[in-house]
């Protein structure tokens, strides 16, 4: 109901509406209207009210609803249908939800708060109110599943590639996905599937862009490691940031269904961090330092070690600088 009185704002177009009228055609109870108001007002949104005339919106936060997306998006599939939660636990799991009652390819899921955010394994996502880009998209992709380990790969470009667009040219990807900017991390994803052994059912694609999270504002166990726009001093407005993720991840994931990942191995390779330093991986019990040489065909990255080259599949791999503290287990 709140989305139907913020649109019929929307379409007064700045102009007084009654609260008579409008609890004429939402059929809604005037004190409904009144309370689903102060709600608004406490996310941001500002009106003016006149007893004689009603309210009237003269300010929108830069909230994602379905409509502020469509004002903005062209893509041809990508984000055309959004299912939006003012709040939800995480966007992943109502995409899996919801793509396993069949919904179709392009659909995203967008919170503006995720009250249990995922990272990988049991880690907490941080996904404060309206301060960044929680989302998921679900893809149904004709490629095998073999492959689907590198659509990993597929969403760090297209994320990558729409942040440089909209103000952070100096971002770039941190094997497999994560995307730097000077460093610190600005975007987590979380690429999860359903499949059997010869079709993929379904992919999800969820991405967590920090937009205006202030650097105090981080949890104390990863501040300084995290970073946002807002903190690198960019003002971005978060539809135009999500519009144009989606633009650059449909054209990555065209690629890869009409050829194959050669040109989006390609592309990530460009966009890279993690090449040509020296990293260590830790994986289980093992503990080793080399160089970031490359990525194969599998989306594997390969490290040199000084006595051989080894292949790092993703997974709970940790891959941080070389000279970085090792962690106590
Ligand atoms: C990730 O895991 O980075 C994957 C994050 C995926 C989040 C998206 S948001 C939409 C969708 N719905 C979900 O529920 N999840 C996805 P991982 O590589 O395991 O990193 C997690 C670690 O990143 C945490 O342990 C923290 O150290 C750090 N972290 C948590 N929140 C962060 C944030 N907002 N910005 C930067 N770092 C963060």
């Amino acid at each position: 109901m709140r989305n139907e009185i913020l649109e019929y704002f929307r379409k007064a177009n700045g102009n007084y509406v009654s609260g008579e009228q409008i609890s004429r055609d939402l059929n809604v109870s005037r004190t409904a209207i009144w309370k689903h108001i102060n709600i608004l007002k406490s996310r941001g949104y500002i009106f003016e009210s006149s007893t004689r005339k009603g309210y009237r919106l003269i300010y929108a936060p830069n909230l994602l609803t379905p409509l502020e997306i469509a004002s903005v998006l062209h893509t041809e599939t990508l984000g055309k249908k959004v299912v939006y939660f003012e709040s939800t636990p995480s966007t992943n799991e109502e995409a899996k939800k919801i793509a396993r009652e069949g919904a179709e390819e392009g659909t995203i899921v967008v919170a503006e708060e995720q009250t249990t955010g995922r990272g990988r394994l049991t880690r907490h996502f941080y996904s404060p109110f309206a301060k960044g880009i929680w989302f998921s998209v679900i893809f149904r992709p004709t490629f095998f599943p073999m492959e689907a380990s590198k659509s990993t790969l597929l969403a760090a470009v297209g994320v990558c590639r729409g942040i440089r667009r909209l103000g952070l040219a100096d971002a770039g990807i941190k094997w497999p996905n994560d995307i730097l900017y000077h460093g610190k991390k600005l975007v987590g994803m979380l690429c999860e599937m359903s499949a059997s052994m010869e079709k993929i059912d379904y992919i999800i694609m969820g991405i967590g862009i920090n937009t205006g999270v202030k650097e105090k504002e981080f949890p104390e166990d990863f501040r300084g490691h995290a970073t946002s726009f807002l903190n690198e001093g960019v003002n971005v407005s978060r539809r135009d940031l999500l519009a144009a993720v989606l633009a650059e991840l449909e054209a990555e994931y065209k690629l890869a269904q009409t050829e194959g990942f050669g040109r989006v191995l390609d592309d990530w390779r460009k966009l890279s961090v993690t090449l040509g330093e020296e990293v260590r991986v830790i994986f289980g019990n093992d503990n080793y330092t080399g160089k970031a040489v490359d990525i194969d065909d599998d989306g594997c990255l390969l490290v040199d070690t000084g006595r051989e080259v080894r292949r790092v599949m993703a997974g709970d791999v940790s891959i941080r600088p070389a000279d970085a503290p090792i962690p106590q287990r």
